[in-house]
């Protein structure tokens, strides 16, 4: 297992809960909102709900609740690193089937029904099939994993994830011998998604995404359910995204419907706007500037105009150590 898990002290939660989320604490408390906080998050220890209380709890469906009891709550860390507030994590948001504007997705996406869902797998598996997406979770035992994200626009957040690895999912559906990579879909819903009823869009819908299989079978490869100790909010894409730590936001799609395991490499909505720009792979790379901007530093959120709060991009998003293998003996310039 190539996860390294440190131990709890190295990054105690004191350190990590960002001032804006004691605040709120503060007030939450004073709201004599306790009582809810409860309600939906039972059995965290008194630490890990005060770590994220003044966190909105959403209204989280029932299989979610459920599973919460069992979950192992910092099982990857990014030591170093503060947590981004949930309030900018849940407001900056790229997703185009809301609007093309960072804060179109908070603004159009509650609206959005997340229930009913379900997700179809089919392709190279033996086990092909469409599943209620609370079968989909029920066999996983949900993780927290902070991870940083970089989005291919030179921002970065870094976000408590909640969720189980790709693997674990695609192991359970039996990938036959041909199955080399993996292929992903979001929802089609121009009723409730008004970028995909706009004449001015910038991509063609469903937006898709993929990975190499062994890209998706690594460890660090995760889908989403939560974020913040909660239930995902619409905006990042509920109720089930991907989220792939080393690679440009863009490659983690939101709200899937559709996992296919496929012999070719997959058309990816990125790739297919301007290949020039995003590629398939889209690896955290400061080595390879996009043909308009650098990518060699990166605006931590939140920051302002007249303090960005700027940063070095890290090779790999910093998960260099974990997956830099996948990538030996290829041009990372060319297959950028
Ligand atoms: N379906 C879908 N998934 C998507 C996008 C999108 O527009 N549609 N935007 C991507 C981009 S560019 C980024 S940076 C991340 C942003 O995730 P966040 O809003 O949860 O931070 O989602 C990715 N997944
Ligand atoms: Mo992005």
């Amino acid at each position: 297992m190539l996860i390294q898990i440190p131990p709890r002290s190295h990054c105690p939660s004191s350190e990590i809960t960002p001032e804006s989320v004691y605040l709120s604490r503060r007030r939450f408390l004073g709201a004599g909102a306790v009582a809810l906080g409860a309600a939906v998050l039972p059995a965290r220890s008194r630490a890990e709900s005060q770590r994220y209380a003044g966190v909105e709890p959403g209204r989280p469906p029932a299989w979610f609740t459920e599973k919460l009891p069992d979950t192992r709550w910092q099982a990857v860390e990014a030591p170093g690193d503060a947590l981004t507030p949930f309030q900018d994590a849940s407001h900056y948001n790229n997703f185009y089937e809301f609007g093309p504007d960072k804060g179109d997705p908070a603004a159009n996406a509650g609206r959005l029904p997340t229930e009913p869902w379900s997700v179809r797998i089919d392709g190279e598996v033996g086990k092909p099939g469409r599943y209620a997406l609370e079968d989909l979770v029920r066999p996983h035992a949900l993780e927290e994993r902070i991870y940083r994200l970089r989005c291919v626009e030179a921002w970065s957040m870094v976000i408590p994830w909640l969720g189980f690895p790709l693997a674990e999912l695609l192991k359970r559906a039996e990938p036959t011998g041909n199955a080399r990579y993996v292929a992903f879909e979001t929802l089609v819903d121009p009723e409730h998604m008004p970028g995909q009823r706009s004449r001015f869009a910038l991509l063609d819908w469903p937006y898709r995404e993929g990975l190499r299989l062994d890209e998706a079978m690594h460890p660090l490869t995760l889908l989403a359910v939560g974020m913040y100790g909660r239930v995902l909010p619409n905006q990042n894409g509920a109720p089930l995204r991907l989220v792939v730590p080393w690679k440009y936001g863009f490659k983690s799609i939101k709200s899937i419907v559709r996992i296919s395991l496929t012999e070719r490499q997959p058309y990816t909505s990125w790739q297919n706007r301007a290949p020039e720009e995003y590629g398939f792979y889209a690896n955290v790379n400061p080595a390879v500037d996009h043909p308009r901007w650098s990518q060699k530093r990166e605006r931590r959120l939140p920051g302002s105009l007249f303090s960005p709060n700027l940063r070095d991009t890290l090779p790999f998003n910093g998960y260099a150590e974990e997956v830099a293998g996948l990538y030996a003996g290829m041009d990372l310039t060319k297959d950028y």
